[in-house]
């Protein structure tokens, strides 16, 4: 072909993953360094993911982005730590058929068009930002042929948005934090596959679609800034829990499991109160959530489900398995009718979700 015609492009799908144990301050903001590790689960990708497709071509005189169809700016610095990280890693190409030879050097003046997809609303308070990023870092590493495995990946897709590190693989997941001040060792491994423990089903309440009033970056800072109790949680509480919670998942214990969900998510929230000023991230719904999961667990003598919140009202919930799975949501909907005075208005079921 005619030199400049041509245009090369790639399509990644990524999911979404949600913290069991949480990551909640910065010992670095540029670099996005955590000061703990942290654990999560990654969905099924034909829930609540990001569908990217990026695309290279000498006839594209700048990098542009769209989001669901949406222009957007490239100009803030995560997006483009992230650029630069792979530009920098880029590798020789060559398509003979096609007559299209990228060297290494040509990368740099080379610009991309990137349009990405969300399969959920962005403004229901549902994380965006980890599959949004793992998906960016993820198609555009393959199209400028990087040689870098998954975890060394997940250290380029923490630099656009922490939790994104841990979309990079499924199953279960852990971000290390790492010691080096340059952050090449704070990266994500896979504990366990998504075949390991398919029995969890995870379902998903919107408790309220409405925007948090306040974000991650800034909620976290502060916590830093002004928590104490941040400081213990850090040191001494979230070490024991990794041990504990790789045991859980290794052993498919699912009474531990639970047990350090919940008791991370309510201690990340108590971060949140004692941040100040405070954090409010739940709300009446998600503590009636909670009491009706708590009373349920006791009445059955062992927990049956798990539930977890993030930086918002939305309540994930774990159950144990496909029956408890049913009854749970028969549950939610007699206690939580849609449309009623609670604001609780739609379910999603992430069906084997893991
Ligand atoms: C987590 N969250 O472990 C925790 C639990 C929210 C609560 O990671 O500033 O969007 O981009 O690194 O990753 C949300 O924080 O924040 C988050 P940045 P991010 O999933």
């Amino acid at each position: 072909e005619e030199s400049g015609k041509w245009v090369l492009m790639v399509t990644a799908q990524t999911p979404t993953n949600i913290a069991v144990i949480k990551y909640w301050g910065k010992r670095d903001e540029t670099l996005i360094l955590p000061v703990n590790d942290s654990i999560s689960v990654t969905l099924d990708p034909d829930h609540l993911c990001t569908t990217t497709t990026v695309a290279v071509s000498p006839s594209f005189d700048h990098d542009r982005m769209w989001l669901n169809a949406k222009e957007i700016s490239l100009s803030g610095g995560r997006f483009q730590n992230c650029l630069r990280e792979i530009r920098n890693r880029a590798c020789d190409f060559e398509d003979k058929q096609k007559g299209i030879k990228i060297e290494k050097k040509d990368w740099e003046k080379l610009h991309v068009h990137i349009a990405s997809y969300n399969n959920f609303p962005t403004a229901a308070g549902l994380a965006s930002s980890a599959a949004g990023f793992a998906c960016l870092v993820f198609s555009l590493a393959k199209l400028m042929n990087l040689r870098e495995d998954q975890s060394q990946l997940s250290a380029i897709a923490r630099q656009g948005s922490g939790s994104a590190c841990r979309s990079l693989f499924g199953g279960f997941v852990k971000w290390i934090m790492g010691k080096d001040e340059k952050g090449s060792d704070s990266l994500a491994v896979q504990l366990a596959d998504e075949e390991h423990w398919n029995d969890l089903v995870i379902i998903i309440a919107v408790v309220s679609s409405r925007q948090k009033e306040t974000s991650s970056t800034s909620g976290m800072r502060e916590s830093v800034e002004t928590s104490l109790l941040l400081q213990h949680r850090a040191k001494e509480v979230v070490p024991k829990r990794i041990v504990q919670m790789e045991e859980a998942i290794k052993n498919h214990d699912f009474s531990s499991f639970a047990q350090l969900a919940c008791a991370d998510s309510n201690q990340f929230h108590a971060v949140c109160l004692d941040t100040s000023p405070p954090i409010f991230y739940m709300n009446d719904t998600s503590h009636r959530i909670i009491s009706y999961v708590e009373k349920w667990n006791r009445s059955e003598g062992s927990p049956q489900v798990a539930y977890t919140f993030d930086a918002g009202p939305n309540a994930v919930m774990i159950a144990r398995n496909r029956k408890v799975a049913t009854q749970l949501l028969q549950r939610l909907l007699f206690f939580f009718p849609p449309n009623s005075d609670t604001d609780l208005n739609s379910y999603v079921l992430g069906d084997k979700s893991i």
